[in-house]
């Protein structure tokens, strides 16, 4: 049979799959092929190209890449990328794929170099083409393969003489039977996108170690066993000598080895390394001895539970695509650690290896996924699934053995994932015995396996914090049989998926967080995911920005779903990443209702020796005394602390007094190097100790002007009781308002179910508000009141108002507004938000200072709060700005007891707020918002660049908004961070600087 691009079948030609050691870990020779190659694009894989054309005149060509991204940002001479999330962007006909399927032809020459070693076998390495491909050398085909993130070997041996120029083509289809199994939610991108090499394998050499590496937490022995075996000319078994050289261990492969040694965990990353030599060959591997286990339902690692906070991890980078760089793979990582992630699941495919070295190294549990993800066949009920498919069982098991056979050394691994979203059906019990068969000792888990039945843990996706509480607890609704029930009652319970992290959010993490904490049941689990996939694009003037699905000229994509991530494309934190930071802290630190802090140690193995707990207490921007506390708390222990005594007694001031404890990093730990510098946060809290004074009542008069109009000391109306100028400024607009620009999660429904918060809100005119003045009246104690109704088109809803403005007498450019806000009418069950828009004119509001006294210094909102601390803090009205890849509401900073605009003309106007309630409840400060431009813009624009100033400074003073949520993909805004309509007054006083 002729195995073609729509061939259902396993790798021919390709050498046994075998473990990988990192680069520079053997001693055998090797030599990259990566490089400049040639290369053409051809509409139909049959292009009619010899493999003996060495296409000399081609075009030239970077590998490893995309060849989509080959010009990036400016040129696209090979097609464009292309985004799909579920659906497969052709006819769902497997295992056909359209005519219209471009076509590269790579060639590359290369000459084996003088001192390449006599003897023994020479094979070309592929790390990852995408999807599938045919390699010749010399003009005739040896292999084909496919797997887009799976090594592929070539034994070239017989075919290469020393000193004599090769010629390598390679033939690389975008589509073939295989992107029926390579259907996750990223770009569609094809190349040659890892790195090619020549490998030397010298005779009787260690193509294949396997390393056991377990700990005995009793004992605190741990088990060393090593596996090697060639592979590539006679597979067998062969002996080699293993060494430890740090614990003068010396061994046998075969023979267990009894170590002392210290254990490896994400906590602490303790590797050893282990030297495994023939007389041909010396590997050297930093193994990690751990022991992964499941006792009673509980997740172990090295006997003690763990939780997973981790994070979904394509590779990404907005130039390269899924050609990512060491660099890179390192800056990932550390980001990781430094916003408190510890674990990864390799969303959806086995990363590159480089990246489990340095998960090894740095201390990150992977959930290693196979290359498999079916999603498109879901609409069509799952009729024709491959993982249904007997035809389809040897290429799946294939993919999966291939995963775990390059992968199982690395400690950092903890389970292996079957794939992501590919139904169920009669391959999947095939993949986990062949997995079971290569590595007893890992858990295996898979999602789509929905009711367990082959799996070790129970996973799901995006259930709401409600159901992994009852599962928390034991008591999920049972399956209908009470076997496979019983046996999955007893697992351990992931989030494979959570917390989707779409542009302004996620939303809840922290209650999810909260969940997990308190039932042993629960593993933890996966925010969707790290970064947004914005790939870097320039527009027709050469700006540069960032693209989604859409932006190539597809005509059927899924938009700004590819942008979902905790870092925006350029891995500029965003402050969903700062939340997840906070939330994961190890030391957490909260508020109780006491009026203490509770400080839990949430690691599993260590104390919080190498932390100091320092502690401030301060006002606005004056430190008032500073202190450590003397405490050392022993893994999964807790305490409450108090401010010491003999603190100064403080009177309410401007600002309030918080006390604020920072558990901080003590010393630099050799291994973790560069993240964990002295005076780095491993978690923080407070307590407001002293509350603002309130504002003195104003008791000014206010004046009428010649035009019949009003003054109240820098505010100038009309004679309806309109603000026209404000501290000399025109005022634009001053209205209630209760919208927003929609995020992504205010743009879907919750749970897939019925309208989205932003349909409702539109339901009911929010987008639409205009208010009426019903009249103005000067009050017997001086104030300007002006009774006023805000509400939208065709419904009888609406905000009656009350502003109440009135000059202080005290202050000279002063006016207070006490502002009354009653909902009437019948309203949505949310809404965005409660509050007073302000637009001033103001030619460069960018460029406006900001200092304010409130939570900051990042946005936060009421389910996603954790990062944002009270105390003073200052920005620009540019810098205060988040820029989503999507354009949406951001930018709250919220309990805004007083803010100071500088405008660059040297002039200013200061906000304070006090006496602010939402029905019954009465908080500290306001919610601020500052933009240059208006809520308008920002929800039409369809990316940041195309936000420009519009001449006005936008302000929000809000009592409250909606919370964020998830609703994106799963649940919406929990009950404890929704914003109903309700009665709203506030105490605003603004001052003329
Ligand atoms: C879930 C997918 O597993 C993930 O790859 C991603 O596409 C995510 O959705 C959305 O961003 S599947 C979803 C339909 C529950």
């Amino acid at each position: 049979m002729t195995i073609t691009y729509e061939s259902v079948a396993t790798p021919d030609g390709v050498v046994a799959p075998r473990f990988r050691p990192p680069t520079g870990a053997s001693s055998a020779s090797a030599m990259t092929l990566d490089g400049e190659w040639r290369f053409r694009l051809f509409p139909h894989p049959d292009t009619g190209v010899d493999r003996g054309e060495r296409g000399d005149d081609w075009d030239r060509l970077v590998v490893p890449g995309h060849w989509q991204l080959a010009q990036a940002p400016h040129a696209w001479p090979y097609g464009m990328p292309e985004y799909n999330n579920v659906l497969y962007p052709f006819p769902v006909d497997p295992p056909h794929v359209p005519d219209d399927n471009p076509t590269g032809e790579y060639r590359t020459t290369f000459r084996l170099p003088a001192d390449w070693p006599e003897g023994g076998r020479t094979v070309l390495r592929f790390e990852g083409v995408d999807s599938w491909f045919q390699v010749a050398l010399d003009g005739e085909v040896l292999a084909t393969s496919h797997g887009s993130r799976l090594p592929t070997e070539v034994d070239l041996t017989d075919r290469l003489h020393a000193g004599g120029e090769h010629l390598l083509a390679v033939r690389v289809t975008k589509w073939s039977a295989m992107s029926y199994v390579e259907d996750q939610d990223q770009w569609w991108l094809s190349g040659i996108f890892r790195s090619v090499t020549l490998e030397h394998r010298p005779d009787g050499a260690l193509d294949d170690v396997r390393v056991h590496a377990d700990y005995d937490h009793t004992t605190g022995v741990g088990t060393l066993r090593v596996d090697t075996a060639t592979v590539v000319a006679t597979p067998g078994p062969v002996a080699a000598r293993v060494t430890v050289p740090e614990l003068g261990i010396e061994g046998v492969t075969g023979e267990e080895l009894q170590i002392a040694v210290e254990p490896w965990s994400a906590e602490q990353p303790r590797l050893y390394d282990v030297v495994i030599s023939t007389d041909t060959e010396t590997v050297t591997l930093a193994v990690g001895f751990r022991t992964v286990s499941i006792e009673g339902g509980v997740f172990l690692v090295n006997g003690r539970p763990i939780k997973l906070r981790g994070i979904n991890r394509h590779e990404f980078d907005p130039l390269r695509g899924r050609a990512v760089t060491p660099e890179l793979m390192l800056e990932d990582v550390l980001l990781m650690k430094r916003h408190h992630i510890n674990a990864v699941r390799t969303s959806h495919y086995p990363p590159h290896p480089h990246f489990l070295d340095l998960c090894d190294r740095y201390g990150l549990y992977v959930v290693d996924e196979n290359d498999l993800e079916t999603h498109g066949f879901q609409p069509g009920g799952w009729v024709g699934n491959p993982v249904d498919d007997p035809a389809w069982t040897e290429v799946l098991v294939d993919r999966v053995t291939r995963t775990v056979r390059r992968d199982a050394h690395h400690a950092s691994i903890v389970m292996w994932s079957l794939g992501n979203e590919a139904g169920g059906g009669c391959n999947l019990p095939v993949m986990v015995d062949a997995v079971r068969e290569l590595d007893p000792s890992r858990p295996i888990h898979y999602e789509g396996d929905f009711s367990s039945d082959h799996v070790d843990v129970y996973s799901r996706m995006y259930a709401d914090s409600e159901e992994v509480e009852l599962i928390g607890q034991g008591i999920e609704p049972p399956l209908e049989r009470p076997d496979v029930d019983a046996r999955r009652r007893a697992m351990p319970f992931v989030l494979c998926e959570y917390a989707h992290a779409m542009g302004n959010g996620p939303g809840g993490l922290a209650d999810y967080d909260a969940i997990f904490d308190r039932y042993p049941r629960l593993l933890g689990g996966f925010i969707w995911e790290w970064i947004d996939h914005g790939l870097t694009r320039a527009d027709a003037d050469g700006n540069l920005f960032s693209a989604y699905g859409g932006d190539f000229g597809e005509r059927f994509h899924d938009g700004t779903f590819i942008a979902d991530g905790l870092l925006l494309p350029d891995r500029t934190p965003s402050p969903g990443l700062r939340e997840t930071a906070a939330v994961f802290a190890p030391i957490r630190i909260d508020t109780r209702p006491d009026g203490a802090l509770l400080v839990r140690n949430r690691y599993s193995f260590r104390d919080t020796s190498h932390a100091e707990l320092r502690w401030t207490l301060h006002r606005g921007e004056e430190e008032l005394a500073t202190g450590t506390l003397d405490l050392v708390l022993d893994a999964g222990t807790e305490t409450v602390v108090r401010p010491p005594s003999g603190l100064p007694l403080l009177e309410p001031g401007e600002a309030p007094v918080w006390w604020t404890v920072r558990a901080v990093q003590q010393k630099a730990e050799a291994l973790e190097e560069a993240w964990l510098e002295p005076g780095f946060e491993l978690g923080a809290g407070q307590l407001l100790l002293v509350e603002p004074a309130g504002l003195p009542a104003p008791a000014g008069r206010v004046t009428t002007e010649a035009d019949g109009g009003f003054r109240a000391g820098p505010a100038v109306f009309d004679v309806r009781g309109g603000l026209r100028s404000l501290a000399g400024r025109a005022v634009h607009d001053l209205r209630v308002d209760a919208w927003r620009a929609p995020t992504d999660n205010d743009r879907r429904p919750a749970r897939w179910r019925g309208p989205a918060d932003a349909e409702k809100w539109r339901g009911a005119g929010l987008h639409l508000l205009a208010e009426r003045k019903d009249g103005v009246a000067v009050t017997a104690d001086g104030a300007l009141a002006v009774e006023a109704r805000t509400a939208g088109p065709a419904t009888r809803a609406g905000f009656a108002t009350t502003y109440r403005w009135q000059p202080v007498t005290y202050a000279p450019d002063a006016v207070d507004l006490l502002v009354d806000i009653r909902p009437e009418g019948r309203w949505p069950e949310s809404v965005a938000r409660l509050g007073l828009l302000l637009a001033l004119d103001e030619p460069q509001a960018a460029e406006t200072g900001v200092r304010w006294t409130g939570l900051g210094p990042d946005e936060s909102y009421a389910d996603s709060r954790y990062a944002a601390l009270g105390g003073a803090w200052r920005h620009t009205v540019a810098d205060w700005q988040t820029r989503y890849t999507h354009p949406q509401e951001n930018g709250a900073r919220r309990g805004v007891t007083s803010a100071a605009l500088s405008f660059a003309d040297g002039s200013g106007l200061r906000i304070d707020a006090d006496d602010v309630t939402i029905g019954a409840r009465s908080q500290l400060g306001i919610e601020l918002s500052l933009r240059p431009w208006s809520d308008d813009a920002l929800e039409r624009a369809a990316h940041p660049h195309e936000l420009v100033p519009d001449g006005r400074l936008w302000l929000h003073l809000d009592a409250a908004q909606h919370g964020v949520g998830s609703a994106a993909c799963g649940p919406g805004v929990l009950p404890n961070a929704q914003l109903h309509a309700a009665p709203v007054r506030m105490r605003l006083r603004f001052t003329s600087l």
